[in-house]
């Protein structure tokens, strides 16, 4: 169930999700997950705090990201490999060392069966682009401190660890320049359960098994020692890096943030910085398995699930529906965001068939009805979005938001897009006023075949007709307007 707050930034706050069954270990969605994600970052964008100059340059960066509307999330480590189980114990994905407490020496050991012949970085990206996904957000190293990439600050690395020996950032990164799909880099920031020089803010997310002493640890010295390091590493070894998804900033200063931020545009000035770099800085927030339910805008980006899981765990099937993700996709995008939908490839290197099918699903829509989402604006009304059901209550209490489902809405100069997901029973879809005049209405997949329509108190009558053969999938109608569709 993806919860949906009254606004963005309470929404942010309060944000979670109810992951499946008991079965699938609850990922940690607490409220000390949501403090990192990016809410001060979205609710004191740079936009604000920054220089004429710097917000320009600001702009220039996320042009790119704002057209994306698409991008993979990719969790790769060797707790891939481990699939959610060790020793018998059933347990979680990417946190399977911090849930076990597995010890650092033991935990390391995995490196040496991780061997991911079947790892085809050209294949990965090519699912990308037959999904319609711009941009690939790959986990470089994640909270358990491993390396997935040649990192010759740091032994504690996919070359130097495992048989495979290989570096898959070199072949997955020129796949994407290849494509011209944007090569990003995942990076957790203030969790590293293999150094010993990192406390987190309630210490429970700390390895405290193998490093007890939480006041002993120095997140300086981890921040100069590998921090840094890796930073430079990502930034020189891979040629254009798109963006920097920071993680779980946890204890980092305002003057580490600040460091790492001037760090990276050192070596790639237009590289993206999200907001969990902390301290409300980088260049836009990144709500967490939730959608918020109004249109945001600033810039901002959803990161979800494809199951229930980030990293591959065998047992979780739970898999939402290729309908729910296309709608959340299209509701995303009318809302002014982007989506980053993530895939948890399996140890062996192979991106789980559900989640390939479900891609793919969503790529033959989406390259059928580009036009109505890449650079695309945001709705110009609202109402279709839902409303607030005081009867529903989110978890804070406060009144909850009933989703509305039956059309989505996008725009660009002299087009309105409406995505139709629930055909109107009678052909007749009722959209409010526009200030601008109409000049036609045609399927987007069809420009041949006008659509009559009608002005009247309520707003616009557009007569569909009968619903198409559209094989499950929702049908966009385009509106001709004279300038960018503005609600009366
Ligand atoms: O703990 C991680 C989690 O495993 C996953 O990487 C998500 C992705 O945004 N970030 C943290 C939870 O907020």
């Amino acid at each position: 169930m993806i919860l949906r707050g009254k606004g963005f930034l309470s929404a942010l706050a309060v944000a979670f999700v109810c992951l499946g069954a008991a079965a699938i270990p609850q990922q940690n969605t607490d409220k000390g997950d949501i403090a990192n994600q990016g809410t001060l970052g979205h609710d004191a964008p740079a936009a604000n705090r920054l220089s004429a100059e710097d917000a320009a340059a600001r702009a220039h960066r996320l042009g790119w990201f704002k057209d994306a509307k698409f991008g993979m999330f990719i969790h790769w480590g060797l707790y891939s490999q481990l699939a959610g189980e060790y020793n018998g114990q059933l347990s979680s994905d990417a946190h399977i060392m911090l849930r076990l407490k597995i010890p650092l020496k033991e935990y390391a050991q995995v490196a040496k069966e991780f061997n991911p012949t079947k790892f085809d970085g050209e294949a990965w990206a090519q699912l990308a682009q037959d999904a319609g996904m711009k941009y690939v957000v790959i986990t470089t190293k994640h909270h358990d401190g491993f390396a997935m990439f040649d990192s010759p600050s740091n032994d504690y690395n996919i070359v130097k660890q495992t048989p495979w020996g290989n570096d898959p950032l070199k072949e997955l990164s020129a796949a994407c320049h290849k494509r011209g799909i944007k090569f990003c880099v995942y990076y957790s920031l203030g969790r590293d359960w293999a150094d010993p020089d990192v406390p987190t803010r309630d210490g429970w997310r700390s390895n405290t098994w193998d490093y007890p002493d939480e006041t002993k640890k120095e997140f300086s010295r981890y921040f100069e020692r590998k921090v840094k390091p890796q930073i430079r590493e990502l930034l020189t070894q891979y040629g254009d890096v798109g963006m920097v998804w920071f993680d779980t900033p946890e204890k980092i200063s305002l003057e580490q943030s600040k460091e790492l931020v001037a760090l990276i545009h050192s070596l790639q000035p237009n590289c993206i910085i999200n907001a969990r770099v902390g301290h409300g800085l980088g260049d836009y927030a990144t709500p967490e398995q939730q959608i918020p339910n109004e249109v945001i805008h600033e810039p901002w980006e959803t990161c979800m699930t494809i199951n229930a899981m980030w990293g591959y765990v065998k047992r979780d099937d739970k898999f939402k529906a290729p309908e729910q993700l296309l709608f959340n996709l299209v509701d995303i995008a009318s809302k002014g965001g982007n989506y980053l939908l993530n895939v948890g490839p399996t140890g062996e290197g192979i991106v789980p068939q559900p989640e390939q099918d479900r891609l793919h699903y969503i790529g033959t829509w989406l390259h059928q009805n580009a036009e109505a989402i890449y650079g695309a604006g945001p709705t110009p009304f609202g109402a279709e979005l839902g409303r607030i059901n005081p009867e529903k209550k989110d978890r804070s209490g406060k009144p909850g938001f009933t989703v509305a489902r039956e059309w989505r809405a996008t725009t660009k100069p002299g087009k309105l897009f409406l995505t139709v997901f629930q055909w109107p029973q009678d052909g007749e879809l009722v959209i409010p006023a526009l200030k601008n005049e109409v000049k036609g209405v045609h399927r987007l997949a069809d420009e041949r075949k006008t659509l009559a329509f009608d002005s009247a108190a309520d707003g616009i009558h557009l007569h569909l007709g009968s619903a198409p053969d559209a094989k499950g999938y929702p049908t966009v109608v385009a509106v001709d307007v004279d300038g960018t569709p503005t609600a009366q």
